[in-house]
């Protein structure tokens, strides 16, 4: 049994044992590695730290569209192009998955997209920032896919089957995305020295970001004791921040670039690298809404969502209308 008196910093919760009635058969069945179904018998608070986390996770994918979605007319080959396209539409499917399952929780997508739209659901901070040069698209799919399916894997194991089931997706597209970054980056690095820098300068720019979408350290971490008694998140953001960190290194030795930290060093004790201090007012900075492109993020999507209203009420007439034959007709 895995789950006894979890405790971070910031949030202590009961063991199993302490549980009683239904509350306790459920975490049984956790602790067991039975998978929950929409159907089953759950407590509130589980049912709403999946709608917070996969809801937030949907408007990751949707928001996460437009700072890449920006180079589509800019990308310098029709291959490269064709690549891009493929990517950012794959993010969108990713929204819809995740929207999907987050309904099975009895909410409806209409409601969780007019909570973004109303600027009181968070989505990734990673989004917050701008992507300057074609090289951010590298650096995007390399650092920001990379740590997105580093934390996502475990996402396939997790308690309540519809996330799972729906992360084996997007896992697999996320791998192609961060080869993709990484076969950029890679072109640009063996290209000309401006190209070079230009790969460095995007390496600068995203590392510190891309660490921290793991989230807070694990002693300020809210949620992550009960989430993970509930067998929402099977390892700690620090656990997979530090992954993040030992699998990518090599990775940047082998680009020949460099990594923005100073204090990056192979720990042999550990049998990790030791990284520098992370900026956590920065990053709840742009968790408040205070990010370089937070505003303007939300803007493009209310706006693109205000475009799209034609087709939404077309698609409905069109509904009503074969529902209006169907009932005719029986
Ligand atoms: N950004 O107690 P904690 C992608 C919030 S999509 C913003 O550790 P939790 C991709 C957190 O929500 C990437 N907010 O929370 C797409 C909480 O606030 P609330 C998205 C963050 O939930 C397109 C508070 O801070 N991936 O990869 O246990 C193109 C305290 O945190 C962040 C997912 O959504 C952040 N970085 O753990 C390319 C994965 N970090 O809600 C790529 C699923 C923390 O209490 N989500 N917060 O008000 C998770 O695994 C978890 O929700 C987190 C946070 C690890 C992110």
């Amino acid at each position: 049994m895995y789950a006894q008196l979890v405790e971070t910093g910031a949030q202590r919760v009961r063991g199993t044992d302490e549980l009683e009635g239904q509350e306790r058969v459920f975490q049984e069945r956790i602790d067991a590695g039975v998978k929950i179904e929409p159907k089953d018998w759950m407590p509130e608070g589980y049912r709403k730290t999946l709608v917070r986390q996969i809801s937030q996770h949907a408007h990751s994918e949707i928001v996460g569209q437009l700072p890449e979605g920006n180079w589509i007319t800019r990308a310098p080959t029709l291959k490269r192009k064709a690549i891009l396209l493929a990517k950012v539409q794959d993010e969108a499917g990713h929204g819809l998955y995740l929207y999907s399952a987050a309904e099975t929780l009895g909410v409806s997508r209409d409601a969780l997209i007019a909570q973004l739209h109303a600027g009181k659901a968070k989505y990734s901070s990673i989004f917050n920032y701008p992507t300057l040069t074609w090289a951010d698209i590298g650096a995007i799919g390399w650092l920001v896919d990379g740590s997105a399916i580093i934390n996502q894997i475990p996402l396939c194991r997790c308690s309540y089957g519809p996330y799972a089931r729906a992360m084996v997706r997007v896992c697999k597209e996320e791998s192609f995305h961060q080869r993709q970054g990484y076969d950029l980056l890679l072109a640009l690095c063996n290209g000309t020295p401006e190209q070079k820098a230009m790969a460095q300068d995007a390496l600068n720019r995203w590392w510190w970001p891309a660490l921290m979408m793991f989230g807070p350290s694990d002693a300020d971490s809210v949620n992550s004791a009960q989430s993970t008694q509930w067998g929402i998140k099977l390892f700690s953001n620090d656990a997979l921040r530090q992954k993040m960190v030992d699998q990518t290194v090599p990775q940047a030795e082998y680009l020949g670039l460099t990594i923005p930290d100073p204090d990056l060093k192979w720990n042999e004790e550990r049998g990790h690298y030791d990284f520098g201090a992370i900026d956590w007012d920065e990053f709840f900075n742009v968790i408040k809404g205070n990010g370089p492109c937070n505003r303007e993020r939300l803007a493009t999507r209310v706006q693109a969502y205000e475009d799209g209203e034609w087709f939404r009420e077309g698609l409905n007439a069109h509904a009503d209308k074969q529902a209006a034959r169907g009932a005719a007709a029986a």
